[in-house]
């Protein structure tokens, strides 16, 4: 499924994002940004040594040794993957008494990733479905917020296309109920 948004593109589909030729393809990492399970552990696999290497100088020079802190994003190199960047940005880990907080965290995931993509005069991002995998999520919810935020950013912005990469059919007809709200709304 594809949209147009303000002359801009926002597509749902399902596939590997480490396959993905956009020009950058966007991390659901942790704060140490070395690496780890699920898509973080798939993008370090598919974009070899290098990746970890070039997350570590982040680390060291520009985080001075911190975590990258949920919401913000960062890049590097895309090395053996077909995409040219990775955008490395920290989903927060579900926790329903403090919702709303977490809510406008991974909002900033998705508005962080594009505004660095456009600062790099990117203009095609692949993104996955941040948070609902191993940091819990629920689908649903996470699904609205990836739309909004990304519809939102789109509206006011000349970027080019976006895709969220879904890994299932279920994950995409929850993105595809939320995607059809915006375009449709009741
Ligand atoms: N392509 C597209 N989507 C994928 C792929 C892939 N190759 N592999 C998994 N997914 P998760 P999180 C989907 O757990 O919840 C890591 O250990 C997956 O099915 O990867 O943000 C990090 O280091 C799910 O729908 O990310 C963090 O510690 C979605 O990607 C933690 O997991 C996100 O699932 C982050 O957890």
């Amino acid at each position: 499924m594809k949209v147009e948004i303000n002359g801009n593109t926002l597509e749902l589909t399902v596939a590997d994002i480490t396959k993905q030729n956009t020009d950058a393809i966007v991390n659901a990492a942790n704060g140490t940004l070395m690496g780890g399970g699920g898509v973080d552990g798939a993008i370090h696999q598919a974009a070899g040594s290098k990746l970890v290497q070039a997350c570590k100088t982040i680390r060291e020079q520009k985080l001075h040794g911190e975590r990258l802190s949920t919401g913000e994003a960062v890049i590097t190199n895309g090395f053996q993957l077909p995409a040219a960047y990775v955008i490395h940005t920290v989903g927060p880990v579900w926790n329903e008494s403090n919702a709303s907080t977490l809510d406008q965290r991974l909002m900033n995931c998705y508005i962080n990733s594009l505004q660095l993509a456009s600062n790099y005069d990117l203009s095609s991002i692949s993104f996955p479905s941040i948070s609902t995998g191993i940091y819990r999520y629920p689908l649903d919810r996470a699904a609205q917020i990836a739309i909004r935020s990304i519809g939102q950013y789109l509206q006011s912005h000349r970027f080019g296309e976006a895709t969220m990469t879904l890994s299932s059919k279920d994950d995409y007809y929850v993105y595809k109920t939320e995607l059809d709200k915006i375009i449709n709304p009741t």
